[in-house]
């Protein structure tokens, strides 16, 4: 079972390489890791778990996160609705690719964390609001999804740590908190 034990840390050099591609099927190895990386997050969400085992509740993971350089990503976004017996959105993506993106951009208005970052980083993080991705499930069939406001926020900071980047260095350093025009902060959009 994946712990916080194993998830590697700001500074290690994993965390800033592009990851590779994965080869179609994943051996058992892979589907293995998979399972763990699913297997984790709702663990994580569910607060006796999270105690018992010392988990920070995590939506998305990304292999490299448990220093496995591969591109496989891990979501599990639960339903805003407490009624809904199943989740948004939840899967592993393998080799996943954004193929298109909205024009506008969004962001969580309280900015964003990381299971690999132990600190607190202040500022809005822009994100596209709505990404038409394709990526490959666990069993090798190819996939193509429409995803807009959380769910895409939460698979475009898992696909930037398939490519090195963190969350941070989409925050502007000279005004973190700036909300550049065109920017909006989800759930304050007009309903
Ligand atoms: O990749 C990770 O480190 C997991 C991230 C994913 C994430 C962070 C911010 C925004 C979108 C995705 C977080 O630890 S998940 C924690 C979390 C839980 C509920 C809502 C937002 C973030
Ligand atoms: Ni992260």
């Amino acid at each position: 079972m994946i712990t916080m034990k194993d998830v590697i840390r700001e500074g290690h050099p994993t965390l800033r390489i592009v990851a590779e591609k994965m080869t179609i099927p994943l051996n058992d190895e892979e589907k293995d890791l998979a399972k763990e990386l699913l297997k984790f997050l709702k663990t994580s969400q569910d607060p006796e778990l999270a105690e018992k085992y010392e988990l920070r509740p995590g939506v998305g993971i990304a292999a490299p996160q448990v220093n496995v350089s591969k591109r496989m990503i891990a979501v599990h976004v639960p339903s805003d609705d407490p009624e809904a017996t199943e989740p948004e959105f939840s899967t592993v993506l393998v080799n996943p690719k954004i193929i298109s993106h909205s024009v506008q951009q969004t962001c969580l208005p309280e900015g964003e964390g990381c299971l690999s970052v132990d600190r607190e980083i202040p500022g809005y993080v822009p994100r596209h609001k709505r990404i038409r991705i394709e990526y490959f499930d666990i069993e090798g069939n190819k996939q193509k999804k429409r995803l807009k406001d959380f769910p895409a926020i939460v698979v475009q900071h898992e696909i930037d740590h398939l490519n090195g980047v963190m969350f941070f260095d989409r925050i502007d350093p000279d005004n973190p908190l700036a909300l550049p025009e065109g920017l909006e902060v989800l759930g304050s959009e007009e309903q």
